[in-house]
C-alpha cells in the first residue's frame, strides 16, 4: 500500500527549511545562504520513504512584510499558500532564537489552520538541551502542535525521525509522481537561483536586496554542453557597479562559482553568460515576479 501527501515548511526568514528540504531530498534544490529572506518563492521537492512519496513544499519566510511592500507581502502570501496545500505542516524554528516576535506572530495566525501542525526545532548544534526543553515546553503551551522534532539540518541529526514521521502522517493513496522525480521547478529557475545564491554569498553586506537573475535562454549544444545567458538586475546605477566589482571582477567571481555548480548538478560543461541590467521598481510590478510563481497579493 502506497501513500503520499503534501509537506509544508513555514517558518520566520532563516530558520533553516530550505537547508532541511536540501537535507531530505538529498539534493541540492533550494539555495541557501546565512542572509534572511533568501527564497522567494515556492520549491518543491519529491522524495520517496518508505512506501511513502512525500512532496516537501519550501516557501520563503515569514515576517511582517508591511502594508506597501508588494512583493514581500507576495512571498509571505506564498509561505501560507503552502500551509493551505498541505496535508501535514511543519514549522520550523531556529532554536537559538526562540519564542521571538516573529515566531510568536506564526503561531498566532497558526490558530486558524485546521490541520496537522508539528514543530521542528532546528539548529539543534547550536543550543543546549535544557533550553532546547525549555523551548518545546514554552511553544507547546501556545499551540497545540502534534508532534515536537528536534534537529539539525545541517548536521542531519533528529532528520530520520523526521522523515518516519512524515512518512507515516501522509494519507494512503497512489503516488503523485514517477519515483525518480525530484522537483517541478523548471531548469531555468533552478539556474538562476544558483546565480543569485553566489550573488548573495559574495556581495554580502553590500549586497542590494532587490537583486534578482533570470535566465535569458537556454541552449543545448551538439557537443553535449549547455549555453545559458542570464540576467542579474538591481535597481540603480550604483548596485551596478558593486555586481561587476573593479574590472568586473566580482562578476566573474560569481559566473565561476555559479557555473561550478549549475555543471555539477546538470553533469555536463555549462558556458555561462551573465549581464548586468538596471530594471527599477521591479517589485512594484507583479509581472516581474510571476516567472519565479509569485502571485499578486490580494
Ligand atoms: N548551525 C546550524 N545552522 C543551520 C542549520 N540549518 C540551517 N542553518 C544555517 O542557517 C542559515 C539559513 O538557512 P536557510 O536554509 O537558507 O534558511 P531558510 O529558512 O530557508 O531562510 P529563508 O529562505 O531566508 O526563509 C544558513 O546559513 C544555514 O547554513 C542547522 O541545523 N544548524
Ligand atoms: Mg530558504
Amino acid at each position: 500500500m502506497t501513500a503520499c501527501g503534501y509537506i509544508a515548511f513555514l517558518g520566520a526568514p532563516n530558520a533553516g527549511k530550505s537547508t532541511l528540504l536540501n537535507r531530505l531530498v538529498g539534493q541540492k534544490l533550494a539555495i541557501v545562504t546565512p542572509k534572511a529572506q533568501t527564497t522567494r518563492s515556492r520549491i518543491t521537492g519529491v522524495l520517496i520513504h518508505h512506501d511513502a512519496q512525500l512532496v516537501l513544499l519550501d516557501a520563503p519566510g515569514v515576517f511582517d512584510a508591511g502594508e506597501s511592500k508588494q512583493f514581500e507581502r507576495a512571498m509571505v502570501d506564498c509561505a501560507w499558500r503552502g500551509v493551505s496545500d498541505a496535508d501535514h505542516v511543519l514549522m520550523l524554528m531556529d532554536a537559538s532564537v526562540g519564542l521571538n516576535g516573529e515566531n510568536r506572530a506564526i503561531i498566532e495566525r497558526l490558530q486558524q489552520v485546521q490541520k496537522p501542525v508539528s514543530l521542528v526545532l532546528n539548529k539543534i548544534d547550536a543550543v543546549a538541551k535544557p533550553t532546547l526543553l525549555e523551548l518545546t515546553a514554552a511553544a507547546n503551551a501556545l499551540y497545540g502542535f502534534k508532534e515536537t522534532f528536534m534537529i539539525s539540518a545541517l548536521k542531519g541529526d533528529g532528520v530520520e525521525r523526521l522523515l518516519d514521521t512524515l512518512a507515516d502522517s501522509v494519507p494512503q493513496g497512489p503516488w503523485l509522481y514517477p519515483e525518480d522525480h525530484l522537483t517541478d521547478l523548471p531548469q531555468r529557475l533552478i539556474a538562476s537561483e544558483i546565480t543569485r545564491e553566489k550573488c548573495f554569498l559574495k556581495l554580502r553586506e553590500e549586497l542590494p536586496y532587490s537583486l534578482s537573475v533570470e535566465t535569458e535562454s537556454w541552449e543545448e549544444k551538439p557537443d553535449g554542453s549547455i549555453k545559458i545567458n542570464q540576467t542579474i538586475f538591481v535597481e540603480r546605477e550604483g548596485q551596478k557597479g558593486i555586481v561587476l566589482g573593479k574590472g568586473g571582477a566580482m562578476l566573474k567571481t560569481i559566473g565561476q562559482l555559479a557555473r561550478e555548480d549549475i555543471s555539477r548538478m546538470w553533469e555536463c560543461p555549462i558556458h555561462l553568460f551573465l549581464f548586468v541590467k538596471i530594471r527599477e521598481n521591479w517589485k512594484s510590478n507583479p509581472d516581474s515576479y510571476a516567472y519565479m510563481g509569485l502571485q499578486k497579493p490580494k
